[in-house]
């Protein structure tokens, strides 16, 4: 065949990579083996470019370690419980499964036809049962430590998916799904008890460090949010029929206890209820029903007009005796800290903005230099030191901070403590499509676990259609036969949980069943997950940042207590891949700025698209899908393939007998390839293959010729360096060299290091156009630093015999010539 032809290859290869098995797992501990995995997707329709970009990056690295002869696990699964199978199943008056298992099919042929290299054999999906029943297998684990437990409080819901959400689901105060404003509901619901492993999730963080983007650390660092301070005690003096009652407050400048001139409760919390006085309480009440259509974003913003309702109280602050009047308002969230502060409008904006809507005092006591406060409207924060506060006059903010801690906690009105931005993970939702939380209720005997040899709790099949459609309880609960069963325990009639589980929890594992995804004794083998993991290299994009990359590190956390893994984190290297975008912008529907992975691929060809994803930008950029050339990526690798037309030395002649510059230039491009290629630079091994390229073509035009077995061996070298991007064209070249099988079980070439010697030109110094002296320097030196070379020349400096230099000037490498004054 001499003609290029995408289409020609994609119908060839595949098959013959199934055949002979390439890209399976050896297993069998006859190589080192490594990890490699992208984020599994969601069945979500076809393919799309992101999945293309993301898939290219991590066949990247499972094939370069492959090639570099690791034993590479690389596989697939989906995750596939979701909403979305649900909504489509109402739509269409069907089962979840079927658009489900649909999908998965059609996503599945078409990473076969983008080549992703991946071990098949160990494909899995989470919506089947042998796998959700270790999903519930788990969940009970979790149970018996205490780690799942039911509660009743107000949490976020979605009234649109008529489903609660997790903390980590809402954004910006709305539905991470379907953007609809959350509200807050008080219903009864599983939690995950994350907030036991925030110390551990934090501390962990150091040996994620430099293997993980930053901002993924910073996020999670953020999301879990410690916070150093104390717990402090006021007595609410007693009130018109009311009684006294103590209320903690949480702060983190104890420092600054002479400077509260105020109280405030959070509006929504019960405590109002409990502190306000028969007079405020109508006010109150209107007040709470404002506060409830609120976000916790729009509470907290510093822009809002302040808003708030005196209780009719008054606290007692126990450093100085002072009373504070208490007030309700919504700036103070109910579920942070105790719901209740000591307000500081000197040292704190928000108190100061409340301070100037209401008329209340305003006392610095932390001198910082700046302007008071009270005049300038503006918090001050800095350091300084504490006046206006008694014995903590003259201390800095943190000795201020240490003393007043010693001060309570020796009165017994408080105590030092940390306090934590995470919440426990609400891990029920009211919908089907999910794994059936494993419990069932009982009048005499309470929760009782189903017992182990009773898994999996399977989903009704004859559910379907309208009675899927969203009620706020879960669609199960009208499934009688399935709801009604006899206790474990006591065997009276008795109901099962009828919630599901995020499926933010079936992904927090999988990557630990793909060691072993056929066992059938435990979620996974124990001995083989210890053998593959940690995941070596990780794919995913940066909005699992505090959801799926954080819950992951939270199991395996509970997993290494529970004796099941050996390792403290799952994943040692985490790459995030930028968004592929259109124009500039994410593409959209609404923009109708979407380009269809099916169409490109059709039209350039899989290899085109991949490389043009790959050598766009470094992998962490976006990519632009407005401003990149998959015809030019096309020309290329018809470019590269026709070397192997061309060659014409036979299989194994050696090189060494080769023409010396080509063999420089691929021995060259052969290190620092991998170098680029440890280091993620995926975009500038492709520039420099296309270097390789372009030196091979000239060597073959010029005197070199096809004959001469450099030339074999630079192209040996492109076919293998290609096939981590283009491994059609890739195969389709190293066939035409002479090779077999296929360049996916060729090896990454060894580097003569002897070749990667730099070559040096003689560079000419002359005085006032009389040559005075010969360097020789390498052939890419700077202008810079030959003109430094030239000036210290023994030979010039005797020349110059002291005058000072007019002009120098540099052609490097070859020519240096200097004008004295
Ligand atoms: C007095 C004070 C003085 C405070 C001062 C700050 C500065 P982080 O760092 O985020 O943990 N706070 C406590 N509970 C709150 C709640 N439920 N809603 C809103 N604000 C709350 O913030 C801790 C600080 O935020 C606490 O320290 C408290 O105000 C406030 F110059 O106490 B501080
Ligand atoms: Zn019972």
């Amino acid at each position: 065949p001499n003609e290029y032809s995408f289409s020609a290859m994609e119908a060839k290869w595949p098959a013959v990579w199934e055949e002979l098995g390439v890209f399976k797992a050896v297993d069998d501990g006859s190589k080192e083996r490594r990890y490699v995995l992208d984020m599994f997707p969601y069945p979500s329709g076809d393919l799309h470019m992101g999945h293309a970009e993301a898939f290219a990056m991590g066949d990247v690295v499972a094939r370069y370690l492959r090639l570099k002869g690791y034993d590479v696990l690389h596989p697939i699964g989906w995750d596939s419980f979701g909403l979305p199978a649900e909504n489509a199943a109402i739509k269409r008056n069907a089962h979840p499964s079927e658009w489900t298992y649909a999908n998965i099919e059609t996503q599945a042929a078409s990473f076969k036809r983008y080549a992703i290299s991946a071990d098949w054999s160990r494909r899995l999906h989470t919506s089947d049962a042998d796998y959700y029943r270790w999903t519930q297998w788990l969940f009970l684990r979790f149970y018996e430590r205490g780690l799942a437990y039911r509660k009743n409080s107000p949490v976020n819901w979605c009234p649109k998916d008529l489903t609660v959400l997790a903390n980590e689901q809402v954004v910006n105060g709305a539905c991470e799904r379907c953007g609809t404003p959350v509200t807050k509901k008080s219903l009864n619901q599983w939690y995950f008890k994350i907030t036991e492993y925030a110390d551990r999730l934090l501390d962990d963080m150091d040996e994620l460090k430099g293997h993980w983007p930053e901002r993924v650390l910073a996020m999670q660092r953020n999301w879990i949010g410690r916070s150093e301070g104390a717990h402090v005690n006021f007595k609410i003096e007693p009130a018109d029929g009311r009684d006294a009652k103590d209320v903690t407050v949480f702060t983190t400048r104890p420092d600054t206890l002479h400077g509260a001139t105020f109280f405030v409760v959070a509006a929504d919390a019960h405590l109002a209820l409990d502190l306000v006085t028969p007079e405020q309480h109508d006010a109150l009440m209107d007040y709470r029903e404002k506060v409830k259509a609120l976000s916790d974003i729009e509470r907290q913003s510093t822009d809002r007009e302040k808003t708030g309702v005196f209780l009719g109280r008054y606290a007692i602050n126990p450093l100085n005796g002072e009373k504070l009047p208490v007030w309700a308002a919504d700036y103070v969230l109910a579920d942070y800290g105790t719901g209740a502060i000591m307000a500081v409008p000197a040292h704190d904006q928000r108190d100061l903005d409340f301070a100037k809507t209401f008329d209340l005092p305003v006392r610095a006591v932390l001198d910082t230099g700046e302007e008071d406060p009270a005049v300038s409207g503006t918090a001050t924060t800095g350091e300084g030191s504490l006046i206006n506060s008694g014995e903590l006059n003259g201390l800095s903010k943190e000795e201020g901070i240490a003393k007043a801690i010693d001060i309570v906690e020796a009165a017994g009105t408080g105590e030092k403590t940390v306090n934590y931005r995470l919440r426990d993970w609400l891990l029920s939702r009211q919908r089907f499509w999910g794994a059936p939380i494993p419990i069932i209720h009982c009048a005499e005997c309470g929760e009782v676990p189903v017992p182990d040899n009773q898994l999996p709790v399977r989903l009704p099949e004859d559910l379907r259609g309208e009675a899927l459609s969203p009620k706020g309880t879960s669609p199960l609960a009208a499934a009688a036969d399935w709801v009604n069963v006899d206790c474990p325990n006591c065997g009276r009639a008795a109901t099962r949980d009828t919630d599901t589980m995020d499926t933010f929890v079936d992904s927090s594992w999988y990557y630990l069943r793909f060691a072993s995804p056929d066992y059938t004794e435990g979620p996974f083998d124990v001995e083989a997950v210890n053998k593959w993991l940690p995941v070596g290299q990780y794919v995913g994009g940066v909005e699992h940042a505090i959801l799926h990359l954080l819950y992951s590190r939270f199991f395996t956390k509970v997993l290494k207590d529970l004796g099941l893994v050996d390792f403290d984190e799952p994943f040692s290297s985490l790459l995030n891949q930028g968004q592929v975008l259109n124009g500039g912008k994410a593409m959209s529907k609404s923009l109708g700025n979407g380009v269809d992975l099916g169409e490109q691929l059709d039209k350039f060809g899989v290899d085109a698209i991949r490389l043009t994803m790959i050598f766009a930008s470094p992998p962490e950029d976006d990519v632009d899908w407005a401003d990149v050339s998959p015809s030019g990526s096309a020309k290329f690798l018809a470019r590269a393939w026709r070397l192997g037309q061309d060659v014409t030395s036979p299989v194994g002649a050696d090189p060494a007998d080769g023409d010396r510059a080509l063999r420089s230039v691929t021995h060259r491009t052969i290190a620092d390839a991998a170098e680029l290629l440890d280091n993620h630079k995926f975009n500038v091994v492709i520039a420099r293959l296309m270097e390789l390229v372009n030196a091979t073509r000239k060597a073959i035009d010029s005197g070199v010729g096809g004959a001469d077995p450099a030339v074999r061996e630079a192209t040996e070298a492109v076919a293998i360096v290609l096939s981590l991007f283009a491994p059609y064209t890739a195969e389709d070249l190293w066939a035409a060299l002479g090779h077999e099988p296929s360049v996916a079980a060729a090896s990454w070439p060894a580097v003569d290091e002897q070749l990667l010697v730099q070559a040096t030109v003689t560079a000419v110094v002359q005085v006032q156009g009389k040559v005075r002296d010969r360097l020789e320097v390498a052939p890419d030196i700077s202008e810079e630093e030959l003109k430094a070379k030239a000036l210290a020349s023994e030979q010039v400096v005797k020349t110059l015999d002291g005058r000072s230099v007019r002009t120098v000037i540099v052609r490097a490498p070859k020519l240096v010539n200097i004008v004295p004054a």
